[in-house]
């Protein structure tokens, strides 16, 4: 397995990470091996959030916790409720789909992603995570599986994998799926809430994102194909839970962000066997004000590429390669939950360069995708799913 190790060449500039201090802070850390891309860690402080004004339109009203969502070819919507409810919208109406799978609703656990195959068109599969109860032990744990639909029934439904143990712990189930192009889909599981046990144990599921083939079947360049007890679709760990995840189409990376504790979300870079650290270095500080670990970086861990302090609490990821947004395109979205608006982050690249507010105070934001007509459609909970028009 190759590993990249990375110098830290100053770790003293983040002491003055929380001060407020004005100016985007940004230090670099340089692989040794020069070929490779220097990665900038930044944050930009919430004095330099500004607010851009978009209109918006209801398009799904009705709805609790809209959790995924995803196009059919036809144009039509399905939509996860977390309560268990998988919905498909067409032409104005929402109908249950007969069949979802039986989700273990507690806490942040529920019915989560649904993401359509790369190759729907031909394959018809659609694919879905959720928490899960099914096999030993109380509680519950996050599950993937896919099927197709026919006649508003899900058919054809297999389990591709279910994460173990079952916890009753409400915390961090992720999750979100996506693809590359080259035939693997990603899928994020959370921590579980016991992040001194899960995240840095390849042996053991959560904090982790996963890697397989579409079939469910483990690509046998997996980092950790024939490791001993090691679970074998496990891509990268050391995450902490996240509920975003995009195919960057213009770095060919998946990227994910993940809830921090209190100050300390992260944007990651996804890449084979990197630990990304947690609980071991981490942006943030525990929610009681005390902080479990001094360090930000080290050399055996993978740098986010971003930071937020305060926590927005991000949920919903979304890569802008539509023309229908020009200030969006090539930069990306992200759900704010706790301060319920969408933030777009400017990129350069893989530097986030700047961060403004879209649909402020909108109400918590769940998910957000670009369809395949390029229009950007929002989840927002109470409230259903809404449309961000194009400035005219
Ligand atoms: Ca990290």
């Amino acid at each position: 397995m190759k590993k990249i190790f990375l110098l830290s060449l100053s770790l003293g500039l983040f002491a003055c990470g929380e001060n407020g201090n004005t100016k985007a802070q940004e230090t670099e850390t340089t692989p040794e091996n020069d070929t490779v891309q220097k990665i900038s860690v930044v944050t930009i402080p919430e004095e330099q959030l500004t607010t851009a004004e978009y209109e918006y339109e209801v398009v799904v009203p009705g709805l609790d916790i809209a959790w995924g969502m995803d196009f059919l070819p036809d144009g039509s919507m399905l939509i996860t409720e977390k309560s268990g409810e998988l919905i498909h919208f067409k032409n104005g109406q929402k109908q249950q789909v007969q069949g979802a799978p039986e989700v273990y609703n507690r806490g942040q656990g529920g019915f989560l992603d649904v993401a359509l195959s790369p190759n729907y068109q031909s394959d018809g599969w659609i694919y879905f995570t959720y928490a899960s109860s099914a096999g030993e032990g109380e509680g519950g744990n996050t599950e993937l599986m896919r099927a197709k639909l026919e006649n508003n029934q899900l058919t054809n439904k297999e389990v591709l994998y279910k994460a173990v143990p079952n916890s009753t712990r409400g915390q961090h189930f992720g999750s979100r799926i996506d693809f590359d192009n080259e035939g693997h889909l990603y899928f994020s599981i959370g921590d579980r809430g016991d992040r001194d046990v899960n995240p840095q144990d390849l042996t053991r599921d959560g904090g982790k994102v996963y890697r397989l083939n579409l079939d469910g079947s483990i690509p046998q360049d997996n980092p950790y194909v024939g490791v001993s007890g090691a679970k074998e679709a496990v891509f990268s760990y050391g995450h902490r839970n996240p509920q975003g995840m995009i195919f960057n189409s213009d770095t060919n990376e998946i990227w994910v962000h993940e809830h921090g504790p209190q100050g300390g979300d992260e944007i990651n870079v996804v890449k084979k066997g990197a630990n990304y650290g947690w609980p071991l270095v981490s942006y943030g500080i525990n929610y009681d004000g005390t902080s479990f670990t001094d360090e930000t970086s080290g050399p055996d861990f993978e740098d986010p590429i971003y930071y937020w302090v305060p926590s927005i609490a991000p949920s919903g990821f979304a890569h802008v390669t539509s023309d229908k947004y020009p200030d969006l395109k090539g930069d990306i979205l992200v759900g704010s939950l706790k301060f319920q608006y969408v933030e777009h982050l400017t990129l350069d690249g893989k530097k986030v360069t700047a961060r403004e507010k879209i649909l402020e105070n909108i109400g918590r934001v769940r998910d957000v995708v670009q369809s395949p007509d390029g229009h950007i459609y929002v989840s927002v909970e109470g409230k259903g799913i809404v449309k961000i028009l194009p400035k005219q």
